[in-house]
């Protein structure tokens, strides 16, 4: 296997960089090769094209870089890898244009364009980016190589491009023992036994890939976190990773642990409006800051899942931020304060659970507060409504989580292309403010004016050489950050463009792969939850075990949400039911009530509905479950016979891999597919019609079958 990290000491160094480029002109020339996946988007394989490859040789015989920063001298170096290995050519790097040669001229300036933003020009035969801020002269060199990459005509590469959000982050769920929670690509990437003396190369890489998208923060551990992490010894671990993002433009932040002024300060008690707490956290606060001068701010799950939080104290969720957020206001940073809650309580539906604790507070926080919404009212489940949450707390900036790793989603093994998961929250229409009052205008804060911005991934990163574990799991990532640049981006055209910088330029596969990559999430909800299942129940959230109902609360289990009957299946969240629509505004709640029009795939979400009653499709319940969980399990076979017709434009080693996960995504579907329908054949008293192949197995088989993935 190649390897491609070459510390960066070493990459200053000429020789290196000819031999990296020897080495890149060998492996990209020779097609058998094996790709790794480490270089993920950025590979920068020569272009074959001659006629392409001459005219950007051509048009950039420099990069005139003539700032002094960090970031600056990044974005000129990755300029300089980028090109020269497409090019197969060193291009170099000079202070001032060289005259009467053309090549890229790197520019700060106040005019250029506003926030992280960037333009890209054409002066004369040079070609200009510049930006106001350091970071967006990265941005706009990383936008640039995109353009290369993608062999798009030079001329063609003017652009003016800002972020519609300001705080782009990753929220990785990491552990200081080094495991990562919900984590399928290995451990985590941050070495803390290591660290600070040894700071792994690949910290760098990181880096690099996140800021080429434009992700510009990061949460380093868990939300579930340790008070270790705020000790003198974890804080200096921190500052040697903050120290590897800063160049790239991205700021550290941690998740904190509410009780830590008890269990790591020793205070008799963590009450948010007790003196001694709060001089505890002003205290803590200026330590960091003197550790990390740039550090972002806490990302806090407070009374969440037996997470201890300001209610412990009969305080609110506004007194718990308010107390955090004026420990950091002094040196700029921001509470993030996650509205993922739900308690024990039989009889309450918890869809609701976030709007009800949250709604009534808003206005309260303090301006460097921002409350962190999932995209659903539950769990990240694979088709969710949105959170109503969003267009109910105008006066309190909302940010967006995401969740990039797999949870719910098969892990590493199964395809699926997140986008459109993400684009169908972002685009929904809550009518808070009348039609258009979407998602992502109140994410993005045009809607109600949000002084502050955020949009969160739950990183899908790991120890695994190729990150992600999936291969094409890396286009969440990427997806995720193109989104938080642009969400106007349409989810087909970031996966053109992901494949065309991964995996091949062709036009016939990439068509081929987009199309994969497009379908395969309503694929996956088809042989899993279709019709508006869900299955957030306790377990290893990979398994099917829609029999599960016994567990030490109501909505650990997996009975709670599907509420199968002898009448009948789905959850009533209508005003006969628990009411929930009740939190949407009319116009969303109108079409959603009336089970006639309710859309399919929000069906069983807000309505229980009888086995037999006929739906809109013209097939009964009963029919349209049997047709969706049949159709999904066949459309994997689908899945490969599209991705086995690429096989000769992609990587060997990454077609082979893929190839073998999309086999047992197909053996998964079935097992997920005879087991919901073995288990509601029952209640519903109807057969699997004839023209379907009949489940391999009983009940029984299965549930056993699923025992024993489950043991220990
Ligand atoms: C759930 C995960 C759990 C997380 C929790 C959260 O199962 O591991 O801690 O979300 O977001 O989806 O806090």
């Amino acid at each position: 296997m190649i390897t491609f990290t070459i510390p960066a000491s070493y990459r200053r160094s000429r020789s290196l960089a000819q031999l990296l480029l020897l080495f890149t002109l060998v492996i990209s020339t020779n097609p058998a090769s094996a790709d790794d996946g480490y270089r993920l988007w950025l590979r920068y394989d020569i272009i074959q094209n001659t006629q392409v490859r001459t005219a950007y040789t051509r048009s950039f015989s420099f990069i005139a870089n003539p700032g002094t920063s960090d970031i600056l001298d990044n974005a000129a170096r990755e300029l300089q890898t980028g090109l020269s290995a497409m090019l197969g050519k060193q291009i170099p790097i000079v202070r001032t244009p060289a005259k009467n040669q053309n090549g890229i001229v790197l520019t700060v300036s106040g005019a250029a364009a506003s926030g992280d933003g960037y333009s890209i020009q054409r002066q004369g035969e040079n070609t200009v980016v510049a930006a106001s801020k350091d970071a967006g002269v990265l941005y706009g060199s990383f936008a640039l190589l995109r353009h290369l990459q993608q062999q798009l005509p030079v001329e063609n590469a003017a652009v003016q491009s800002s972020p519609k959000i300001q705080l782009r982050m990753l929220n990785h769920w990491d552990n200081p023992e080094g495991t990562i929670e919900r984590g399928y690509a290995g451990s985590s990437l941050w070495k803390w036994y290591e660290l600070p003396e040894t700071v792994d190369p690949r910290y760098t890489d990181y880096a690099r890939a996140n800021a080429s998208i434009g992700i510009n923060g990061t949460v380093v551990n868990n939300v579930n976190a340790s008070a270790r992490f705020l000790t003198a010894e974890y804080l200096h671990k921190v500052a040697a990773l903050a120290g590897v993002f800063r160049r790239y433009g991205i700021k550290t932040y941690l998740s904190i642990h509410f009780a830590a002024p008890k269990t790591l300060g020793g205070l008799k008690t963590s009450d948010p409006l007790d003196p001694e707490v709060r001089k505890w956290w002003t205290d803590k606060t200026k330590e960091i800051y003197s550790i990390i001068p740039d550090f972002g701010g806490f990302l806090v799950k407070a009374n969440s899942e037996g997470e201890p939080g300001p209610q412990d104290y009969g305080r609110t969720h506004a007194d718990g931020a308010n107390m955090l957020a004026e420990a950091l206001a002094p040196f700029k940073g921001v509470v993030i304060w996650r509205a993922f809650v739900y308690k024990a309580d039989p009889n309450a539906d918890r869809f609701k659970a976030a709007y009800d604790e949250f709604a009534s507070l808003d206005g309260k926080f303090a301006k460097n507060v921002i409350v962190q919404v999932k995209n659903g009212p539950i769990d990240f489940q694979p088709r969710e409504p949105f959170s109503p949450l969003f267009g109910n707390m105008p006066g309190t900036p909302l940010g967006m989580e995401f969740q990039l790793t797999q949870e719910y989603l098969g892990f590493a093994t199964h395809w699926v292309y997140e986008a459109p998961l993400f684009k169908e929250c972002l685009d929904a229409d809550t009518h808070v403010k009348g039609k258009g009052s979407t998602v992502a205008r109140i994410v993005d804060g045009s809607l109600h004016n949000y002084p502050l911005t955020c949009i969160a991934g739950v990183a899908n990163t790991g120890s695994d050489r190729n990150w992600t574990g999936h291969p094409m799991a890396q286009a969440n990532w990427y997806a995720f950050g193109r989104l938080a640049w642009d969400h106007a981006l349409s989810a087909e055209a970031i996966a053109r463009e992901w494949t065309q910088l991964t995996l091949t330029t062709q036009p016939k596969p990439v068509a081929a792969i987009t199309d994969i990559m497009l379908r395969s999430r309503d694929i996956y909800v088809d042989y899993n939850t279709p019709l508006g299942l869900s299955r957030p129940w306790t377990g290893a959230h990979y398994a099917p075990e829609p029999w599960q109902n016994r567990s030490s609360r109501p909505d650990w289990t997996a009975i709670y949400y599907h509420r199968a009957d002898s009448l009948g299946l789905g959850f009533d969240r209508t005003a006969t039911g628990s009411n929930a629509l009740e939190q949407y505004r009319p116009e969303v709640s109108r079409a959603w009530a009336n089970a006639e029009t309710c859309p399919l795939p929000y069906l069983l979400w807000f309505h229980h509905i009888a086995w037999t009653k006929k739906l809109s499709s013209g097939r009964t319940l009963w029919d349209e479950l049997c047709h969706r969980f049949y159709t999904g399990t066949d459309s994997v076979l689908w899945m490969q016979k599209q991705w086995a017709s690429v096989r000769s434009s992609v990587d060997p080693a990454i077609h082979a891999d893929v190839t073998g996960r999309l086999l047992k995504q197909h053996k998964e579907a079935i097992w997920w597919r005879d087991a919901w329908l073995l288990y509601l054949q029952p209640f519903s008293k109807q057969a699997i019609p004839a023209r379907y192949p009949q489940p391999e197995g009983t009940l029984e088989e299965v549930k056993k079958r699923v025992k024993v993935y489950l043991m220990r």
